[in-house]
């Protein structure tokens, strides 16, 4: 197995804890995991650690079914839901190369357990508990598993795990003015802009336009009061990517109350909190007005727009 490549080209500089997305775990542990090569962990901390293209691979002989990550949530949480992307999302390459969940045992502090089926697809999955459970630590177990090309050990790239008070405005689906199509890299959805993870972005797909124009729409489920954005601008994960590609500086709000907010967007790769006048909405329509470029790709990126 060589996945020395790995860290060369992750070179990240910036705190993303200021995310919320879910419970912050005190501590992650694994039963096993795949040693270090070349610098690159594969330990349990790489599922928390807020980046989609970082994997905790098991290191079990064969498939890992058996093996596990077990959160220590620092006391009694109430979850109700878990988001869990599987496999290997350094690239899409990689993905089809190790293996994936297909069926994770969520265990809790009582003993008490739950399954959760994963499907083989290189997307987050959410899977709300059958009742809000409360336990200080949640176990999660392969129980089965899908075969990896190259290697035979199963990888999971991050677990978020929410509470109530964590879940934030329920979003119903994020669509796009057009979208780039998947490439080596990976994929560019527009609900990548609402998965709590810096690394992953939607881009817009128009050869005709550098962005100027383009825009996401955000739909709640039901109406929600929002009055603030976090935004991670362009390509985050590392600033040699960020470098990449376009940027915006403004944007025009609208909501499903016809009314609308203009924000000024930085062009910077930190995480931004733009404030607004409170509206009451189902819906926000993000059109982009001004782009700046980037130095290789002429496409728009956002990779986060989480509305609260
Ligand atoms: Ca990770
Ligand atoms: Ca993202």
């Amino acid at each position: 197995m060589t996945r020395g490549l790995v860290p060369s080209l992750l070179c990240l500089l910036t705190p993303w804890s200021a995310f919320a997305a879910g419970l912050k775990p005190a501590s992650v542990t694994a039963s096993s995991s795949y040693p270090p090569e070349d610098g690159t962990s594969y330990d349990a901390n790489q599922v928390i650690d807020g980046k989609a293209s970082t994997s905790w691979v098991e290191g079990d002989p064969g498939n890992g079914l058996g093996a596990w990550v077990e959160f220590d949530l620092g006391g009694a949480k109430t979850i109700t839901r878990v988001r869990v992307w599987g496999g290997i999302w350094y690239s899409t390459d990689f993905w089809e190369r190790a293996g994936r969940p297909k069926e994770l045992e969520l265990k809790f502090a009582d003993g008490s357990t739950v399954k959760m089926p994963m499907s083989d697809e290189m997307k987050p999955q959410d899977f709300t508990l059958p009742k809000p459970t409360s336990t200080t630590s949640l176990r999660v177990r392969i129980s089965a598993a899908y075969n990896g090309t190259t290697w035979s050990d199963t990888a999971i790239s991050e677990i978020q795990v929410f509470d109530a008070a964590t879940t934030g405005p329920s979003i119903a689906a994020v669509t796009a003015s057009s979208e780039a199509p998947a490439d080596a890299d990976g994929y560019y959805y527009a609900s990548n802009v609402v998965d709590g993870l810096p690394d992953t972005m939607w881009c817009e797909g128009n050869k005709a336009s550098d962005g100027t124009g383009e825009h996401l729409e955000i739909r709640f489920s039901g109406s929600q009061a929002i009055s603030k954005v976090t935004v991670v601008n362009g390509i985050g994960g590392s600033l040699a990517a960020w470098m990449k590609g376009n940027r915006t500086t403004a944007a025009l709000l609208t909501f499903s109350d016809g009314g609308s907010e203009r924000v000024t967007i930085k062009n910077s790769m930190l995480p931004q909190v733009i404030s607004f006048p409170s509206h009451t909405t189902s819906s926000v329509k993000v059109t982009f007005e001004t782009v700046v470029k980037g130095k290789e790709y002429d496409d728009l990126c956002i990779s986060e727009a989480y509305f609260e």
